[in-house]
């Protein structure tokens, strides 16, 4: 495969500072070596940017960088549906509201090519606020709402020009959702997997599912990976942990089933604040479930601690 990694040092989302480091610590942690030891061609386009844009306010006062917001969404829509049409796409984040861009323009390729676009989202929480109904004001906490089109974005942004469908979008790890958000995803038609669930059935299962689902409509996948679905235990470096998570077992699990499946068309790798991280050991555990996700196996392992 060509992987193109897309730089996206957004922290305008996120309650802290920190993610704006992301990108530089994947490249430090050695993705595109452990990419090309596996057989992949490697694309860096470096980091996409921004102009400061003037403010721009909401009737909701909580909301903050939203005009960041909509200038990364229009940047990082641009950027994706272009290095979709040229490889593998993998989004080294930034805070979570890179996915708001990064989803609309994957999705706006897989409209091109008549093809139907499904995303896996693996978060301890499933970002499904509109401008208005979040209580943060942290815009990490409503991509899933805009690029499955849900009311609650304008005037600021446009519905994205081929929205997923909501059920087309498959949550696991989920443990903290707030009451409004829990009310809009029960409307919407989301499959959310949480953690109970997960502890119930194991991860394979629900997983499997979802796949057969996507390969038999021939659709394309794509994964986001927040930090925060992994145990805070495991991967501390995430400015929202929170306890319960995914092990390190499951989590690779997940990525050598996708891989197998081969369905996945691009990746997103959000939330890691190298600021709040222990010798970049978040990056690489990180790093080492994207080589899992394409291709590595227990078998070509070697051993690291962390
Ligand atoms: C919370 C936490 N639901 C919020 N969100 C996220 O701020 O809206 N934390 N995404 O990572
Ligand atoms: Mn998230
Ligand atoms: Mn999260
Ligand atoms: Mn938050």
């Amino acid at each position: 495969k060509t992987c193109i990694l897309v730089g996206a040092p957004v922290q305008s989302g996120a309650g802290q500072p920190g993610c704006v480091m992301g990108p530089a610590a994947y490249r430090t942690a050695g993705l595109g070596g452990a990419l090309t030891s596996l057989g992949h061609r490697v694309e860096d386009r470096g980091d996409v940017a921004i102009a400061v844009p003037a403010p721009m306010p909401h009737a909701n006062d909580a909301v903050e960088n939203l005009a960041e917001f909509v200038s990364w969404t229009h940047a990082l829509t641009v950027a994706a549906a272009d290095a979709s049409k040229d490889g593998l796409p993998i989004f080294l984040g930034g805070d979570h509201s890179l996915a708001a861009g990064t989803v609309a323009g994957v999705a706006q390729h897989a409209a091109a090519l008549g093809q139907p676009q499904f995303v896996l989202w693996l978060d301890a929480h499933p970002d499904f606020h509109a401008l208005d109904s979040t209580e943060s004001g942290h815009l990490h906490g409503t991509p899933v709402a805009y690029f499955t089109g849900q009311d609650g974005f304008a005037p600021a942004l446009d519905t994205p020009t081929a929205p997923v469908p909501a059920e087309n979008v498959c949550m696991m790890g989920i443990r903290s959702v707030d009451r409004a958000e829990n009310l809009r995803l029960a409307a919407a038609g989301v499959t959310v997997h949480d953690m109970r669930a997960i502890d119930e059935q194991g991860i394979a299962a629900p997983l499997r599912a979802f796949l057969s689902h996507v390969a038999a409509v021939n659709g394309r996948l794509h994964l986001s990976l927040d930090v925060d679905f992994l145990d805070p235990d495991i991967a501390p470096a995430v400015g929202t942990t929170v306890p319960g998570g995914a092990t390190f077992r499951e989590a690779h699990l997940i990525m050598e089933m996708l891989h197998d499946s081969g369905l996945v068309t691009s990746l997103d790798l959000v939330e890691l604040n190298p600021f709040l991280d222990l010798r970049g050991r978040t990056a690489k555990l990180m790093v080492d479930l994207t080589a899992s996700l394409m291709g590595r196996t227990v078998l070509d392992r070697k051993t690291r601690s962390y």
